[in-house]
């Protein structure tokens, strides 16, 4: 676990994550979301341990981030839908210049262009091992050739590829349940994985389940941004978040007392 452990509260930590401005778009957002300085006190104050966002964010909000900073060193917009490739737009030296103490990336497995984006990646995971920062990989499978970018199977791929890659821990989605979320945290070896937060749930108990799950199932925590920063009380459901991550209680004892 190494390179992780100072994100690590108990072993486990939980990442706010701050990029879906680019990736998804301000549809994903509101009248208070769309500005950065809400999520970062979030970020701040919620009991976090990385902000995840690309670097325009961080050049332009560093002063006010007081967590460590992951940065993005890869994105793309979802306008163009065939083929999914992020190319990188940030290196780790500007990254490190602009305090990160990790970096991340994307890599699409199953892309038309996932060469490209492994051939990238093996050089940033190099030079920022080098510089001593830690390699964040969202490994997401995806484009005309899968089917099914949560199945057990696929998702452990994704697992797998990320310990083979030489990333220090590895985002993937939730498989739905815990036998199955189970097997993906066997793929990646010692790499820790972190559940990607994915759409805000319809209630907050179904995303705790899934978290619960995930956990249950070994994962080192969740790499959130919606189901927080979408939340009527966003500073409330970290709170639940970290007793549920953090301390490990239960969904039902969490909710009961927040
Ligand atoms: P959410 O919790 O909001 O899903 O954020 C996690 C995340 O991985 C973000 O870092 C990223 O912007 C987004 O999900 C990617 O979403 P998609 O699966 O639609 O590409």
């Amino acid at each position: 676990m190494g390179r992780m452990n100072r994100f690590m509260r108990n072993g486990r930590s939980i990442i706010i994550a701050y990029d879906q401005g680019i990736e998804h778009g301000p549809t994903d957002f509101d009248g208070r979301n769309v500005d950065p300085k809400f999520v970062i006190d979030i970020a701040n104050k919620g009991g976090f341990d990385a902000f995840a966002c690309q670097k325009g964010i961080a050049e332009k909000y560093h002063e006010m981030i007081e967590i460590p900073l992951l940065i993005k060193l890869n994105a793309k917009t979802n306008i163009y839908g065939k083929e999914p490739v992020a190319k990188q737009l940030c290196s780790v030296d500007y990254a490190s210049r602009l305090g990160a103490a990790a970096v991340g990336y994307t890599i699409y497995i199953g892309s038309e262009f996932e060469a490209d984006m492994v051939q990238e990646f093996g050089k940033i995971e190099e030079e920022a091992h080098d510089a001593g920062l830690a390699v964040v990989l969202w490994v997401y499978p995806r484009g005309e050739y899968v089917k099914d970018d949560t199945a057990r199977d696929m998702v452990a791929y994704a697992a797998r590829a990320a310990l083979e890659f030489g990333a220090d821990a590895a985002k993937v989605k939730y498989t739905g349940d815990k036998e199955s979320f189970s097997w993906v945290v066997k793929s990646a070896g010692n790499v820790p994985v972190y559940m990607a937060g994915g759409k805000k749930t319809k209630n907050e108990s179904e995303f705790l389940t899934h978290v619960s799950g995930a956990l249950d199932a070994g994962a080192a925590g969740i790499a959130v941004g919606r189901n927080v920063w979408q939340s009527s009380d966003p500073l409330r459901t970290a709170k639940v978040l970290n007793e549920l991550i953090i301390d490990r209680k239960s969904p039902e004892k969490v909710t009961k007392t927040a």
